[in-house]
């Protein structure tokens, strides 16, 4: 198959995941086409069958702001009637999949248009009246769509109160990429004398509650020597400095910004931490399990979903500090608890979600869309 993907190439869920989908498209011989405004931060070195186009901002005094969104959709539909392509694949639904959209009817090469929403698309741009109309359009034109966790498919429903058909393919993760050991040295560097690591990756976005990140490892710390990694750059990092700062804790929390090789780290850590506000998904809890790393966090959206309460991980409420530091402590400081935990992590991340059986789902999804009729809004085409 020919795959036109556009997603967000900064660091964060939806570009890690629409990489990785390309990058394993291209290993089983799809031809893939990311389009893009710049190259996706995890695509690396050089890759078989992986082509990258890049939007190029136009400028011009009349105009305030370059029309970025127009610019895209153009290239999707030069990109599409060049290479042929059979989909095209927009991850994050502003505004990838109304660029699509846009694209299908501008493309005389017939085309299907496949939506991934991952998340904030929905659960906060949506929320948005100036956008909630648009990212419907987005959605309701796409041939298919997909959600990334059954929670994030049923608050799309109830958002915008649509029959389209919406499923749930789950990210994944590479579990020999993601493996328990694969941070050599980097632990004892951390933690010299025995210390327990707790480990935190996001984009510091309030979203993502580092005040509770920081609360829970504040308690942990006073019960057992610990030492709590912070991952990531974003808005919060400020405040979350200066709360370290109040508590004393300056020499027991490193913040080590913005990380492209991850995989080191969570395999250093021996919990992780995530308390978020909301999260469809939480790729980081995924790989952090795939790496034998047991999780502590909240109940919001799908977290519960990837993270197993009682058997992969422990979960509170949003906000119940004082719970996820109780729970935290009782898994380490409970040898044979931690150890069940820590393999059964491992076990669930390389069973549910395993990067070949999701990339399987998705070429199943792209050939259905491929020999499915057009429906209405779908552009006849050449010589039809
Ligand atoms: O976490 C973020 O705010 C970034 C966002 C993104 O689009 O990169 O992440 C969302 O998509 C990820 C990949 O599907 C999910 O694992 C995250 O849970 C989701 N974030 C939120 O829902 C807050």
């Amino acid at each position: 198959m020919r795959v036109g993907i556009s997603c967000y190439p900064t660091v964060g869920g939806s570009g890690a995941v629409a990489t990785e989908l390309g990058k394993a498209l291209a290993r089983r011989g799809h031809e893939v086409h990311f389009i893009v405004t710049d190259v996706p931060f995890r695509l690396g070195a050089f890759v078989e069958h992986v082509y990258i186009h890049q939007i190029e901002p136009i400028t011009y005094p009349v105009l305030k702001t370059p029309p970025y969104d127009f610019a895209l959709a153009s290239l999707m539909a030069r990109v599409a009637d060049e290479y042929q392509l059979d989909v095209l694949h927009a991850h994050y639904a502003l505004p990838f999949a109304v660029c699509a959209y846009l694209a299908r009817e501008m493309a005389t090469h017939p085309i299907r248009v496949v939506t991934t929403l991952h998340g904030t698309d929905i659960t906060v741009l949506a929320q948005d009246p100036s956008l909630k109309s648009i990212i419907k359009l987005g959605i309701e034109r796409s041939d298919a769509v997909t959600a990334v966790s059954q929670s994030l498919v049923r608050d799309t429903a109830r958002l915008f109160e649509t029959d389209k058909p919406i499923r749930c393919i789950y990210n994944f993760v590479d579990p020999d990429v993601f493996r328990p050991g694969c941070g050599g040295e980097l632990k004892r560097h951390f933690a010299p004398n025995g210390e327990r690591v707790l480990l935190h990756i996001s984009n510091f976005r309030p979203v993502k509650r580092l005040p509770d990140v920081i609360a829970v490892f504040e308690r942990v710390a006073r019960r057992m020597p610990a030492k709590l990694l912070l991952v990531g750059e974003g808005p919060d990092w400020g405040a979350a400095k200066r709360q370290v700062e109040e508590a004393g804790l300056e020499d027991r929390v490193h913040f080590l910004g913005r990380q492209d090789e991850v995989a080191p780290l969570f395999a250093a850590a021996d919990l992780f931490l995530l308390p978020s506000e909301s999260e469809s998904f939480g790729l980081v809890a995924l790989e952090a399990m795939s790496c034998g790393v047991p999780v502590v966090g909240s109940t919001a959206g799908g977290i519960p979903e990837v993270v197993v309460h009682g058997e992969t991980g422990f979960l509170a409420p949003v906000g119940h500090v004082d719970d996820m530091a109780d729970l935290a402590c009782q898994l380490l400081q409970d040898e044979a608890m931690y150890r069940a935990f820590s393999a059964r992590a491992r076990e669930r991340a390389v069973q549910a979600f395993h990067v070949d059986a999701k990339v399987s789902e998705y070429e199943a999804l792209y050939r259905e869309v491929m020999s499915a009729e057009r429906g209405e809004h779908t552009h006849p085409g050449p010589g039809a």
